[in-house]
């Protein structure tokens, strides 16, 4: 096309109603949540930007799709159909349906990791690390240090550096190397791609030695429109010469559908080894449904296998790209200290810089969240030392370099007009950085603590809470 707008390739039929609040009501709100924005009722939530994770809007055609379910119990039709699409454009042999991406890095972690293996990879994710040590192995992170540092403009901040990554098979042995966890457009990082040279590179470096090389292919569509962007002699591939390339040099990926894949619900791992498979589907079995379910119902196998080709369309993720640009553009012009390069689903703020009077012990990424939530009702996440948790060994909290507020775009579902108004209320909250405190735990789950925490300020009760009859009680769970 000749525009050089990205103006997006649909149009709305359906719209939903979003509750307006007042700011005391919404300070009522944030103090009932302990701080937590994952707390929150969703009622409570103007611009929800807490994830794209199974909230985006799917298309007519999905919607269509959903009423093609075949709920037979076994070997349902729209198996089939997502069987036949990850085949077509991934490429990968073997496809067992799970519940979501979770659900795929179980089944990965327990046939593929044996206990006190490494699993070295792109920087952590948080359900992929916990996967990881439940099976008994070790996480090591093998990622460029340019992912480590939010100025840095370095294209490709996906990258594995092959360095690292050979220094750790050197230290522990190929044998005790589980595989290489490659995540495609690296979320923590904030929505960093990998080039394919560092894909064709380190899977050659790990296949010489007789390591898997396993991708978390959740975001690998948004990654391949940056390698086509960035990276010399693609600019003429299309999405899906791409993606199959890129799953070419690896063995199998998990994948949560609820990004990517357009779905609400969903994922997949598919791998081409068939021993691992049949070993997988065992597993699928028994904590997912049957293996050609996956804990789905048909109509959500059928909405995935269509919402993955519609991931592919150019024009699509052109659009979907663009907007998180336009946003993080937007605070760019502002001043506001946000991750470089902008990220594929998501603009990330370096909280740390946001919020200097803030000690990294009283969580500014947390306060940020809510100090944003309080001025216009917009939901975002923390994506820095409360979510990387504590060092499984000395019991500390880990203070990671990445101290971040991820403002994530669900696919298909906000404005531009959406976009303009998050950036005048984070403007509007750096104007009072000052008047923001930190917070602290007064609930710590022990499991992946950011979903449940629960915290308070550390300097007095600025915020009014409800009547105690309906606020929550966290006082049995204190510290
Ligand atoms: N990502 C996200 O908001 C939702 C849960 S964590 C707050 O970014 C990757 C790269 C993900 C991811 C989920 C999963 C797990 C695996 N890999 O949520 O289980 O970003 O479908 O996928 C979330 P499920």
């Amino acid at each position: 096309m000749s525009h050089q707008s990205w103006a997006e390739p649909f149009k709305i039929k359906m719209v939903e109603p979003l509750r307006m609040t007042t700011r005391a009501e919404r300070e009522a709100a944030i103090a009932e949540a302990g701080f937590n924005t994952f707390l929150l009722r969703s009622t409570d939530v103007y611009i929800d930007l807490l994830t794209d994770s199974g909230t985006g809007a799917m298309s007519d055609r999905q919607w269509a799709g959903l009423m093609l379910g075949d709920e037979s119990y076994a070997g349902s039709v729209n198996y089939y159909h997502l069987e036949d699409a990850v085949r077509e454009y991934f490429g990968y042999k073997h496809v067992i349906p799970t519940h979501q991406g979770r659900g795929a890095e179980h089944l990965l972690s327990q046939v593929c990791i044996n206990p006190g293996d490494m699993v070295p990879g792109n920087m952590y994710f948080t359900t992929t690390k916990f996967h990881q040590q439940l099976a008994g192995g070790q996480f090591v992170d093998v990622i460029v240090d340019e992912a480590h540092d939010p100025e840095n403009e370095y294209p490709f901040k996906g990258n594995v550096d092959p360095e690292k990554l050979q220094a750790v098979i050197d230290e522990h042995g190929s044998g005790r190397i589980a595989y290489l966890s490659l995540e495609t457009n690296v979320n923590m990082a904030g929505g960093q791609p990998c080039s394919m040279a560092n894909i064709r590179c380190v899977s050659q470096l790990c296949h010489e030695q007789g390591i898997p090389v396993y991708l978390d292919a959740t975001r690998a569509v948004e990654n391949c429109y940056f390698i086509k962007q960035r990276e010399p002699g693609y600019a003429d591939r299309s999405l899906r010469e791409i993606l199959l390339e890129m799953c070419d040099f690896t063995d199998g990926c998990t994948v949560s559908g609820k990004k990517d894949c357009l779905v609400n619900i969903g994922g997949f791992l598919a791998v081409n080894d068939d021993k691992l498979a049949a070993q997988a589907r065992n597993l699928c079995v028994a904590f997912e449904g049957l293996h050609t379910y996956g804990g789905l119902a048909g109509r959500d196998l059928e909405a995935m296998a269509i919402g993955l080709v519609e991931s592919l369309d150019e024009n699509h993720m052109r659009a979907r790209i663009g907007q998180v640009h336009y946003l993080g553009q937007k605070l760019i012009d502002a001043g506001i200290p946000i991750v470089k390069p902008i990220g594929g689903h998501g603009v990330f703020i370096n909280a740390e810089r946001f919020l200097p009077h803030i000690p990294r012990e009283h969580f500014p990424a947390q306060a940020l969240t809510a100090a944003l939530y309080v001025d216009s009702g917009v939901r975002t996440m923390e994506r820095g030392a409360v979510s990387v948790g504590r060092d499984p060994k000395t019991g500390e909290n880990i203070y990671p370099n990445l101290e971040l507020v991820r403002l994530t775009i669900p696919q298909r579902v906000y404005t531009q007009a959406h976009m303009d108004v998050v950036a005048e209320s984070v403007s509007a909250v750096h104007l009072q950085r000052d008047s923001i405190s930190g917070l602290r735990f007064t609930y710590e789950p022990e499991l992946l603590r950011f979903f449940q925490a629960r915290f308070e300020s550390v300097i007095e009760k600025r915020v009014p809470t409800r009547s105690p009859e309906t606020a929550l009680s966290s006082s049995s769970s204190e510290k």
